[in-house]
């Protein structure tokens, strides 16, 4: 059989460190195209050294090689581009993180190249246009994210399913009162309970926000309604999601917390491989499952989300920007948790939404409303 050709973009991260694992195990089933990273040279030299890309690419740009161990070498933005237009690929993996990701996505899908889409902000930002160009060129975006990897892995037909079920852990905050969320320090906010991520999203998970973000996410990757995206609280994190049929049906995909098995899943779909196989789950072994409604009060990011998503259009890319700042504020000291949803809340409500934004204009909106946000904070 012949080898699936792979790029990753954002192979020293958290998802591409993992992809990577996952690929040793499947050498004989991936040809790894191309590879890139941020700053992380060192790593980005062992891994090039094992797994032999074509060529890499490098965010930092005064690096200044122009071969490294038999890779070619590119550059930034222009050399995540070249990289998507390499029709030789027939998937590519997108784990970089922020907006660098949607860009390089749309290249892509333009060439007619399968997309594992690990970032966050190319539906959030452009949901609409990113799936409207991959109907048109009949690309295939396969999530990875657990939530909607499980729903993907649960729908059969599309049109008989009404309503997306989507779990939450709850975050570090799930089981503490209002007032110690509000005095909480970025330590205690960063000690999630399931899950090892970066910080941004780690935070994102202590206010919910997250959670927001997929629905988004979810409302674009699988068209559904807002109003039939039900978000549920899960401790355990067992339940990865659910979709319920028209008939009542609900069907769930369960399994022990590991992003190997997503990531696997999205860069061998449709096929399924043992690769690194998950911990099996035992249900006699777990005494119970537990499930409740996220509690608004506590967690009024997630409600915002929802608001954003129904708005539509610029909403989300405005949602977006300004809670990246806050969270950045957050994690540098300058303002407290709880205000993430204030700052946030309030640049949304001044927000003069486009309905129709292009990706120039969603550019150019994710700037402005981070220098206003950035502007609020220091003022605060
Ligand atoms: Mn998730």
């Amino acid at each position: 059989m012949e080898r699936r050709k792979i790029s990753i973009l954002g192979s020293t991260g958290s998802i591409g460190t993992q992809a990577l694992e996952v690929i040793e195990k499947l050498q004989d089933k991936f040809e790894i195209i191309a590879l890139s990273a941020g700053k992380n040279i060192e790593l980005l030299k062992t891994q090039i050294q094992k797994f032999k890309p074509k060529y890499v690419c490098i965010g930092d740009e005064t690096f200044k090689e122009k071969t490294l161990y038999g890779a070619k070498v590119l550059y930034g933005a222009d050399g995540l581009n070249t990289i998507c237009s390499d029709k030789e690929n027939d998937i590519i993996l997108v784990a970089v993180s922020g907006k660098i990701g949607l860009k390089p996505t749309l290249t892509a899908i333009e060439n007619g190249i399968d997309i594992a889409l690990a970032n966050k902000e190319t539906l959030v930002m452009a949901g609409d246009i990113v799936m409207h160009k991959a109907k048109e060129k009949g690309v295939k975006i396969i999530p990875v994210d657990s939530e909607h990897c499980a729903i993907h892995q649960c729908i059969k037909n599309r049109e008989d399913v009404d309503k997306l079920i989507i779990t939450a852990s709850g975050g570090p905050f799930l089981r503490k009162s209002i007032q110690d969320m509000q005095s909480a320090t970025v330590e205690q906010a960063l000690s999630h309970p399931r899950w090892n991520m970066g910080k941004k999203i780690t935070i994102d998970s202590a206010t919910l926000m997250n959670k927001g973000l997929e629905v988004i996410e979810a409302h674009h990757l699988f068209a559904m309604n807002y109003e039939n995206i039900e978000v549920v609280i899960h401790p355990q994190s067992i339940v990865h999601s659910a979709i319920e049929y028209k008939d009542g049906s609900i069907i769930a995909q369960l399994g022990i917390p590991s992003m190997h098995i997503p990531i696997q899943y999205a860069i061998c779909y449709p096929q399924r491989f043992e690769g690194i196989k998950s911990k099996s789950f035992s249900f006699s072994d777990i005494a119970h499952l537990d499930f409740e409604k996220p509690d608004y009060k506590k967690f009024p990011t997630l409600e915002l989300a929802y608001n954003a998503g129904k708005t539509g259009g610029s909403s989300t890319v405005c949602l977006n920007a300004a809670n990246e700042e806050a969270v950045l504020a957050f994690l540098d000291g300058k303002i407290k948790l709880f205000d993430i949803y204030k700052i946030t809340s309030q640049i949304f409500e001044k927000h003069i939404k486009t309905a129709y934004p292009s990706i120039d204009e969603i550019f150019e909106i994710d700037k402005e409303t981070r220098i206003k946000t950035q502007e609020l904070i220091r003022n605060y």
